[in-house]
């Protein structure tokens, strides 16, 4: 079954018999919010997108300037979108034009206005408020009817008459004339505190055409009411607008005030949540649909839901892999060494302080037990994301470390299911011996290591040094297609088995090992880092 076109969704809605609710959008983002929070229609009021655009309800932003803002917010939603037309922006020929234009961008229908070009708001300058001859205005209906191309196309007829201050017997003969000239829908626009002479209007109107309200000023109204008078649909026209300005205001006065956004973090809209406005999870799994070939479509797991207590208090506000490396965090670094080497769909599983890990296009997803579960338990939580892709490569990083740029190209480049970096100089790096992810391997480094490709790994342990190891695994690992199917099943089958939780990376790299699977080493000598103590940090601020 296919959707209803937008216009006939219109259409519907204010025929439906019950009173329906539109919400007030003047661009993408304020359309998009009102789609979410479940308005089965939008307002594209001409009040707040001149107000956005910084101009006056005048008719100072032409239609075409009008139209290109709504086409982002006709994009951005589902569902059909009102456009204030205001009187239609000059005679009947141009508003014929109007409405082409509007159909081709996927305006679903069009409120005019029978005032003069410019107009002006009909809450300004009194009863100052010229109205269009009526007759001339029945031949713009017309004539924006037959412009249609798209019969469901809605047109409604707003009638000033009760603004000018002309009474409810010169609304009634303009709507009738409006309804006789095709109009699918009358407002009736009035200006009062009150609701009483709408509700006069739409007693003596008697439902001959469905009517639109904008209770702007007679907002007090009981809903209920404007249910018992038969009202088809009410329009809040502004509401968005005027909500975001008094929260701008606010927000502005008080960075002026404090000199810092510190105080805000929590209280404003997290960088995450304008990302999902955008749409950016769309974009990661149009990327790794369309961008194939080598390295390119390959996607990213990087692992940072600890802390690392061991650097004390300067993790006690972020996790480790915020930590500042000059100018920028771990994880900005990193994800920008994976971008270069063409990674795109980049996950970040986050534990500690999760909220604070935001960056641009990289899609998030919480391992909250991080606190009593290991590596394995967040490795988990990324394959477990329905968007981890299953068609491509796919890095495996831990959170804490930077590598030039070349090693994952290596890595990604070999096509062995299971690959992984492993430094050959772990003796030599100038730090004391520790604990970390030690490796034997098919046979120690060479200067072949360039030609010969084929070191396998036999085991991996996280323990101190010993001399039988060969090198340190630098937690960057590969995995094929096949190979992330792999690692899914040993996670699935360790939740299974109850021992998930304790498990660490290097534990399925034995098993990869214990199954035949096979995983191939690159051995590295330096040209990476991983920040676990102060020491690492102050030489990873020379890396
Ligand atoms: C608008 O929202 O632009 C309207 C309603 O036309 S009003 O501002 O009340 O005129
Ligand atoms: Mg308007």
């Amino acid at each position: 079954m296919t959707t209803p076109r937008k216009t006939t969704r219109l259409r519907g809605l204010l025929g439906s018999g019950s009173l329906e609710f539109l919400l007030e959008a003047h661009n993408a983002v304020s359309a998009r919010i009102a789609e979410e929070a479940g308005f089965p229609g939008v307002w594209a009021s001409g009040l707040t997108l001149a107000a956005a655009l910084g101009v006056r309800d005048n008719n100072e932003a032409t239609w075409t300037q009008v139209l290109e803002q709504v086409e982002f917010m006709t994009d951005a939603t589902g569902v059909p979108i009102l456009l204030d037309g205001d009187t239609g922006h000059g005679d009947f020929n141009t508003l014929r034009r109007f409405v082409t234009k509007c159909e081709q961008r996927g305006v679903a229908g069009l409120c005019i206005e029978d005032k003069l070009f410019p107009k002006t708001n009909s809450f300004l300058r009194g009863e100052q408020q010229p109205l269009a001859d009526a007759e001339e205005f029945c031949g713009k209906i017309k004539a924006a009817l037959d412009a249609r191309r798209d019969d469901d196309f809605v047109l409604i007829a707003r009638t000033e008459a009760l603004i000018a201050g002309r009474g409810l017997e010169e609304a009634l003969r303009r709507a009738e004339a409006y309804r006789r000239a095709g109009a699918h829908a009358v407002i009736v626009h009035s200006k009062s505190p009150r609701p009483d002479e709408v509700f006069a209007f739409l007693r003596e109107w008697a439902g001959r055409l469905p009517v639109v309200l904008i209770p702007t000023k007679y907002y007090a109204t009981p809903t209920a009411a404007f249910r018992e008078h038969g009202v088809a649909a009410v329009i809040w026209a502004n509401h968005q607008l005027r909500a975001s300005v008094r929260a701008m205001q606010e927000n502005a006065a008080r960075i002026r005030r404090e000199e810092s956004v510190a105080g805000l973090e929590d209280e404003i809209a997290p960088l995450g949540e304008i990302f999902r406005l955008q749409g950016d999870a769309e974009l990661q799994d149009a990327e790794r649909r369309y961008r194939c070939g080598g390295p390119h479509g390959a996607q990213a797991i990087i692992l940072a839901a600890t802390r690392g207590e061991a650097l004390g208090p300067l993790t006690a506000d972020r996790p480790k892999t915020l930590l500042k490396i000059g100018a920028t965090t771990i994880l900005e670094r990193l994800v920008t060494t994976l971008r270069q080497q063409e990674v795109t769909g980049i996950t970040v599983v986050a534990g500690y302080k999760k909220e604070l890990v935001e960056l641009p296009g990289v899609r998030r997803v919480d391992n909250d037990d991080y606190a009593t579960t290991g590596e394995l338990a967040s490795l988990a939580v990324a394959l477990a994301d329905p968007a981890a892709s299953d068609g491509a490569d796919t890095l495996v990083a831990f959170g804490d470390i930077l590598f030039r740029g070349f090693i994952a190209t290596l890595l990604l480049r070999d096509p062995a299911d299971i690959v992984i970096a492993v430094d050959s100089r772990f003796r030599e790096d100038g730090r004391a011996p520790h604990a970390s992810d030690y490796v034997r391997a098919s046979r120690p480094p060479s200067p072949r290591d360039f030609l010969d490709d084929d070191v396998r790994l036999e085991h991996a342990e996280v323990a101190e040094p010993r001399d039988e190891f060969h090198g340190e695994w630098i937690g960057l690992l590969k995995l094929s297609a096949a190979g992330l199917g792999w690692a899914r099943d040993y996670v699935v089958a360790r939740r299974a088995a109850g021992d998930l939780a304790r498990l660490q990376m290097t534990d399925l790299l034995n098993h990869f090992v214990a199954t035949g699977r096979g995983v191939r080493i690159h051995y590295v000598q330096g040209h990476w880092i991983d920040v676990d103590s102060l020491v690492d940090l102050n030489l990873a601020q020379r890396f």
